[in-house]
């Protein structure tokens, strides 16, 4: 086995980037990062290369994310030049792969998360099994839905992606298909045949396979989505929260709960980058998450979160202001301009 993070080879028809760092479930550094653009810079105008397949050498983890943990040293000592470089190019890299002239197509078997969201949701096609889990768990250390998030979210159906943005809720892959961030569900047994039939026949290899499969599992979600709409689509988070708190049901409890959890700031700054990502091209909303992350990296939730989640993994941040209700909209609104 190669010891590069990244692996990146020709293999018939398709170049083949093979995310290798499994100890920690393949979360992007900034060499990965690099390697993967330098890759799919190389192989554009390689008329050998039809398309593009990126896989995981790892069976429980796509990608688990950005190294944040890196990130939050950074922040820590001050150094925000690295802070920024590691953005930049993270969303370079997703809008490229968005603009990429050859069909770009992410085998998701695992953790999906984060950055793992954003070098394969802006592919022309995503294949997710049944082990696939995706989720954009920001909000839980307080950073933002980001990768172009803010461009997708605000576009899947029936509020699901200001749900999903706010609370982090974990999708498996048959529920991703539902909610358009997959589409192709292929069981596991059935990728080793799919990623032989990629190399010989390219992109035409992804209907069989998801035909070939069983039909797709209903949608876990579906009960819920008069609710997510009616609670998502509040006008402000406050009146999400107070929605929530008028539906009596044990999803909106528990929903509530898991609200009540995350940092407030953060789920206030969410709320309006979701938001203000409807009316945004993707470039445009990748532009205005890198202006952002500036202030979000800057605020003292963000270090904490990190360190919780990622780092001590206590899961108990303390939260600073502790409530959204005391919350400044002020300063959540000067760091959106
Ligand atoms: C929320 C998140 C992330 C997270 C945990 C959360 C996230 C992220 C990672 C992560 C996972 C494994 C690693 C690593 C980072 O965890 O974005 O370096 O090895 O990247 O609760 O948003």
């Amino acid at each position: 086995m190669s010891e590069e993070s990244v692996v990146a080879t020709r293999e018939g028809r398709i170049g083949r980037l093979l995310l290798n760092r499994p100890k920690a479930l393949n979360a992007l550094d900034l060499g990965m990062i690099r390697a993967l653009a330098t890759a799919l810079a190389g192989w554009r105008d390689d008329r050998a290369v039809e398309a593009v397949v990126i896989d995981s050498a790892s069976d429980r983890a796509f990608c688990a994310g950005g190294d944040i943990r890196a990130i939050r040293t950074h922040a820590l000592a001050r150094e925000y030049d690295a802070v920024e470089t590691f953005f930049a190019e993270e969303y370079a890299l997703n809008g490229a792969i968005a603009a990429y002239p050859k069909p770009y197509i992410a085998l998701v078997d695992g953790i999906c998360m984060g950055g793992g969201i954003g070098v394969s949701v802006h592919g022309r096609v995503r294949v997710a099994t049944e082990h696939a889990v995706f989720a954009m768990p920001e909000t839980a250390i307080a950073m933002f839905p980001d990768i172009g998030a803010t461009y997708v979210l605000p576009r899947l159906s029936d509020m699901l992606g200001m749900f999903l943005g706010l609370t982090g809720t974990r999708m498996i892959g048959a529920d991703a298909v539902h909610a358009g961030l997959a589409t192709h569900f292929v069981p596991r047994a059935d990728l080793p045949a799919l990623r032989t039939a990629l190399t010989e026949r390219g992109e035409a290899a992804v209907a069989g396979a998801a035909l070939a499969g069983n039909a797709l599992p209903p949608f876990s979600l579906a009960p819920h989505l008069p609710a997510i709409a009616r609670c998502f689509g509040a006008p402000s988070l406050p009146e999400i929260l107070e929605r929530l708190a008028a539906e009596d049901s044990d999803w909106a409890r528990e929903t509530l709960a898991t609200l009540r959890s995350m940092s407030p700031s953060a789920l206030c700054w969410s709320f309006a980058v979701i938001r203000r990502g409807a009316g945004l091209s993707l470039p445009e909303a990748l532009a205005a998450e890198l202006r952002i992350t500036r202030h979000v990296t800057r605020h003292p939730d963000f270090a904490e979160g990190v360190r919780a989640m990622v780092v001590d993994k206590d899961r108990q941040p303390r939260w600073m202001p502790p409530t959204v209700e005391a919350v400044d909209p002020a300063a959540i609104a000067a760091m959106l301009d």
